[in-house]
């Protein structure tokens, strides 16, 4: 303990290299963010799972709107609480070296809040809803417009839900997870600006 070397053996920094898109270094990195969350805990277990409000307590998941939903998609235990490999992965996955499909992917993951493999309405509704936070200036039948709005816009084949493919389709313009978040956003903008030109 207490020791300023590595917490890792050079076998487990080359796996965690091969397995993420970081560097080794980028990789220690990640670990010292981990570590600030509970030093006590992670000081005398590098891989101690830490508890969600833990992890959420960093900048850029307390900042991020889905930061919550992130850690139970990459809980391995699915209940938000994160071990360093969860985290790992995580930061990994949304790092600029990761390739738009496999950020897509997870995009996907983290907006199919139960886990059908489609986009329901309900999910929809629930992205909205993070989207917009505690300043809720939606009611029922604006939400339910503004859903309505998006799948018109992007349910291709009329089925009510968005498949990975018609996700993907909007994630192919904007490849990154804050500029996909930004397109439901702009989805949003609009349909404001439209409701107040609509009667
Ligand atoms: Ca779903
Ligand atoms: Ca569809």
């Amino acid at each position: 303990m207490g020791q300023k070397s590595s917490q890792f053996s050079a076998e487990e920094l080359n796996d965690y290299q091969d397995l993420t898109y970081f560097t080794k270094k980028e990789v220690l990195i990640a670990h010292e963010k981990f570590k600030s969350l509970a030093p006590e805990k992670v000081g005398h277990n590098k891989n101690a799972k830490l508890a969600l409000n833990k992890v959420l307590k960093l900048p850029e998941l307390a900042a991020n709107p889905f930061g919550e939903r992130m850690c139970q998609v990459f809980s391995s235990s699915q209940d938000g609480d994160c071990t360093f490999e969860d985290f790992l992965d995580m930061m990994s996955v949304f790092s600029s070296m990761a390739p738009a499909d496999v950020k897509a992917e997870h995009v996907f993951r983290i907006f199919d809040f139960d886990g059908d493999d489609m986009l329901g309405v309900g999910d929809i509704k629930k992205v909205i809803q993070c989207l917009i936070g505690e300043q809720n200036v939606f009611n029922d039948n604006d939400l339910k417009r503004l859903v309505h709005k998006i799948f018109e816009e992007v349910d291709f084949d009329d089925d009510g839900a968005l498949s990975f493919s018609e996700f993907e389709h909007v994630t192919d313009m904007c490849p990154d997870f804050v500029k996909s978040v930004y397109i439901f956003y702009c989805i949003i903008n609009a349909c404001l600006f439209l409701q107040d030109h609509w009667f």
